[in-house]
Parts: C-alpha cells; structure tokens; sequence
C-alpha cells in the first residue's frame, strides 16, 4: 500500500486572531477573548489569547480577574467572544481546504484534517510545497495564519502540529514516526488521561517510547482488548483511520452586513447575490442537493427574522437560491417597514449524491 499523507491544520490562537483581522491596530497589544458570565463585569474565564499576552502567563480557562491583574500596566484588550464571526472565518478557511483535497474532516472551528495522499502523490517533498501553497493561499485570501502538521496517519499529523506553534511546519515522514514520539510523555496520545497516566508510571511506563516496547500482551490484560491494542499500536506510530467527514451539514448559510441601513429590494439583493455565491460554492463542493432556501434579516432596531420556502423536489443550481431569495425578499419588504441593517442566505434539507465510485462487492460479482 502507498503511503498516506495527512495534513492537520490548527488556526494560530483563534479567536484573539479573528480579532486581530478586523482591529489590525491591536495586533502588537496583548489581546484577550474572554467569555463573560455576567454575574459581575470581570467574572468569566479566557477563552483565549494572542501569543503576547501569553507571555504575561494568560491562557485559555484562566478566570478573568487574574488575566487583568496579569495584564495590569500594560495596553492589552479584552474582547467578548463573537462565535458567529469566529464560525464564518472558520467556514471560509474550510471551504479554501476543500480545494486542495477530497478528504476532508473538521474536528472543531479551528482544526481540520486533510489526507492530500493523491494531491502530492504520496511525496513528502512535494508535501511541503503543497503545504506552504495553503498556507499563503489562506493568508491572502482570508488574512489567518495556522500550523500544519504533516504525517503518514492523523496520529502523528496531531502531535507533529502541536510541537511548533504558530505559523507552524512540522512533517514527520514515515520512517521518522517511531523516534519522533519516543520521547514524549505518553499523556500525548489521545486517550491517554489522568487516571491512564497515572496507572502508566505505576508500570514503569512514563514515555511513549517505553510503552512502545511494553509487552502488548499485558497492555490488553490491564487495559482490555481495545484499549490495549490501541495504546499498543499509537505507541508504535500506527494509525490507520480514514480521514472521513464528520456527518454531514444540516444547513449552509453566510450573513453579512450592509454597506448602509436599508429598505431597498435591489440594493439588498446586490448583498444577498454574494452571500449565494458563497453558498452555492459550500453546496457544489459536498455534492449536496438542497429543499429549502432561507432568508434572515437583522432589521435596524436589531430585531431579527427569518422566511423560508421549501420545495417538493430537490435542486442543485444556484438560480433556484437566487429567484427565492428575490421572491421572500419582495414580500417580506411588502410586509415590513423597518430599514435592514444585515441579510443572510441559508440553504438546508440536504440530500447527497451518489458517489461515482464501483462498490467493491461489484468487482467480486462480475467475473
Ligand atoms: N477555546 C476556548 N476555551 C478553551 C480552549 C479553546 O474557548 N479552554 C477556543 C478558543 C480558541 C479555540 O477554541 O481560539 C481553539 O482552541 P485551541 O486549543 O486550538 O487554541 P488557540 O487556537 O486559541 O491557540 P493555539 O495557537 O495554541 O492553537
Ligand atoms: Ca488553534
Ligand atoms: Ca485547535
């Protein structure tokens, strides 16, 4: 079997950097995103921060009344966490990935695994050409730095990305795996918890290398057979899961603001006719067909509202999104005075395309 080449890429200190995008002026101040619980004005915990203020020792969970005596004298600012535009800058970047490759699995709003096996044609040189070319593309278009790890299975994309960050690139090429995760500590490994850790060193068993070398056998009388087996091979560098999409998207949508408050059918579809390119691009790349099409409006007194038409049969174009988003726009005008301050564009009631691919059990029928 050809080598597989997977790539996980992880957004560089994500939110404090979506923030950073759009006050470019902050971006040599130390910058906290924080999510407030409301009781009083600094209670709450950081949900992250840029890589200065990590210098002042804040990280993710720090409770925020130490994160501004930390940061006390200095300039740092402090943000609300906005999950909504963290989301449409995560969606942006995932829709640049599906570009560069037919496999691709989020695994949260900043991280996302890419198997590029056939893109680099199973090359690790080529690899990191292939990598670089993201990573600029993504810069230019979007304006967000990431790390990317590169390794022959997701096992060892992951922990190769997390050993340099940020703006990071770290490949890890077959015959280095083993050596590579030697030295680790074995809490590295996903799965590997407290209680495992701690049962671990209890073994002798402090580095992943050590556990490596442990006798399998005994792995699965203490752990069980899955577990056991599992800690055995991750150890040993040997991941073999498919890089497959996280079950599929219930809806696909984009909101943006106007250039100007308004009530005016033409001037709002000029908006809305982007917020569907954007879209139909989502939809195209899945191969999803689609039932619904929404629209939500965010009047001026921040009021919101949403209107959908649903169809009998499925569509795939982009003119069936762009005549019903006229059609809901013309009568929610007609029912609604108030100026719009932002639109939005939502497609749901998906149904995916057969994959072109021959199932296997016609190879073995057909003689
Ligand atoms: N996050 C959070 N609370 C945490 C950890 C993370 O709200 N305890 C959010 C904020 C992060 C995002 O999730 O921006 C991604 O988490 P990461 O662990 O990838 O951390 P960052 O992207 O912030 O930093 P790094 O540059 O280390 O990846
Ligand atoms: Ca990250
Ligand atoms: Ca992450």
């Amino acid at each position: 079997m050809q080598n597989r080449v997977i790539f996980l890429a992880d957004f560089d200190y994500f939110f404090a950097q979506c923030e950073e995008l759009r006050n470019p002026a902050i971006k040599d101040k130390p910058v906290v995103v924080g999510v407030y619980s409301g009781r009083t004005e600094d209670s709450g915990a950081v949900s992250t921060s840029n890589y200065i203020a990590r210098k002042y020792g804040v990280k993710s969970g720090l409770p925020l009344f130490m994160a501004k005596k930390k940061l006390e004298g200095t300039d740092a600012i402090f943000f609300k966490v906005d999950h909504e535009y963290y989301d449409q800058i995560s969606s942006r970047i995932m829709q640049i990935f599906r570009g560069y490759t037919t496999a691709l699995e989020q695994v949260s709003v900043d991280e996302a695994y890419l198997d590029v096996t056939e893109e680099v044609e199973g090359s690790f040189d080529k690899a990191r050409e292939y990598a670089q070319k993201i990573k600029a593309d993504v810069k230019a278009q979007v304006g967000i730095s990431f790390t990317i790890g590169v390794g022959p299975n997701k096992l060892i994309a992951k922990i190769a990305c997390d050993s340099q960050k940020p703006d990071g690139l770290t490949i890890i090429e077959p015959n280095e795996a083993k050596a590579f995760l030697a030295p680790l500590p074995v809490d590295r490994l996903l799965g590997v918890g407290k209680k495992t850790t701690a049962k671990m060193a209890e073994m002798g068993i402090k580095t992943i290398g050590e556990l490596a070398k442990y006798d399998c056998q005994v792995l699965i009388e203490v752990f069980g057979k899955v577990l056991g087996i599992y800690f055995h091979n991750a150890a040993n560098a040997v991941d073999n899961e498919p890089v497959q999409e996280q079950g599929e998207a219930e809806s696909i949508s984009k909101i943006g603001t106007l250039k100007q408050d308004s009530h005016d059918l033409d001037f709002i579809l000029q908006k809305t006719g982007e917020l569907t390119d954007f879209v139909i691009k989502e939809i195209v790349a899945r191969g999803y067909s689609y039932k619904t099409v929404s629209i939500y409006v965010v009047n001026v007194d921040l009021s919101s509202r949403t209107r959908s038409v649903t169809f009998e049969q499925p569509s795939k174009d982009k003119e069936t999104i762009t005549k019903n988003v006229r059609i809901l726009f013309e009568k929610f005008l007609s029912e609604s005075p108030l100026e719009i301050r932002r639109v939005g564009v939502k497609v749901s009631g998906f149904s995916k395309d057969q994959p072109q691919q021959k199932q296997l059990t016609s190879f073995f029928t057909s003689g």
